[in-house]
């Protein structure tokens, strides 16, 4: 197994090379919007990681003597939605998911009817962009298991995520392609470390994307929206911080 740093490390060099190799050999390369296409950090981050794993590959999973002994809450960790404090009070028991957007059949699950779809327990480590990273122990259903039961539409492109938290009145969300999607590890927990999720870590659901940086990883996740575009929603870019900040859309790691 490559370590984390190495192969970032990896990357940028095949990046480079990339670039080097086509750069300024043709009017193509010429032209703005075909380099950003061609050139945008992203994009190339996005190739070379496939290049080299393949986005369907596992991210590694840790044994449970290697759990942190502490897990830190970062982001919000109590949204300030008075219908949220309602749910989070009554243990979510009349809150629904729901699923809806491009798909056949939408959904609206209980709390219990989620928790008893065949679950999936992984124990990963979280990389925040903002340097710290922790591991733990996550279960829930896989996302695959959602979208399979509404039944993807055609033109489904994207998988959205709306949150209940906001920053200073914009709802947090965050957005991921198929491929993530339906990768095995993608899932929406209920459960964190054996025990019940806590809501300061994302109650009653958060996604667990593992080939991706923590703020991808939605938490108080209260609709999943399946769509053709991400233009429409938010500033446009994915997701909360990526509108916000210009942080990657695809935050690979
Ligand atoms: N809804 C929501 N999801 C969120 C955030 C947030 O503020 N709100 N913060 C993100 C960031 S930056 C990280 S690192 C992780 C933190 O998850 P944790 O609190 O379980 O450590 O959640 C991510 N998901
Ligand atoms: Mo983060």
């Amino acid at each position: 197994m490559i370590p984390h740093v190495t192969r970032r490390g990896l990357v940028g060099s095949l990046v480079a090379g990339a670039g080097l190799a086509v750069s300024g050999c043709d009017r193509l390369g010429q032209n703005e919007g075909f380099r950003k296409a061609l050139f945008g950090a992203e994009t190339l981050t996005m190739r070379a990681q496939r290049l080299i794993t393949g986005r369907d590959a596992l991210a590694r999973e840790f044994s449970a003597a290697e759990m942190s002994p502490v897990f830190r809450m970062n982001g919000n960790t109590m949204p300030a939605d008075p219908v949220f404090a309602r749910h989070a009070a009554s243990g979510f028991a009349d809150w629904r998911l729901i699923v809806d957007g491009l798909v056949a059949r939408p959904l609206s699950l209980s709390l219990p009817a989620i928790r008893a779809l065949p679950a999936r327990t992984q124990i990963t480590r979280h990389d925040c962009v903002e340097g710290w990273s922790a591991i733990g122990k996550w279960t829930g259903v896989p996302l695959k298991t959602l979208l399979d039961s509404a039944g993807l539409r055609d033109d489904a492109r994207y998988v959205i995520f709306h949150c209940a938290d906001d920053f200073r009145g914009t709802r947090y969300y965050e957005s991921i392609d198929l491929i993530d999607a339906f990768h095995p590890q993608t899932i929406l927990a209920w459960g964190m470390n054996d025990a019940p999720l806590p809501t300061g870590h994302g109650a009653p659901l958060r996604l667990r994307v593992e080939r991706q940086l923590g703020y991808k990883h939605a938490k108080f996740v209260m609709r999943v929206e399946v769509a053709s575009t991400l233009a429409a929603t938010g500033g446009g870019k994915g997701g909360y911080w990526e509108d916000r900040v210009g942080y990657e859309w695809y935050a690979g790691i």
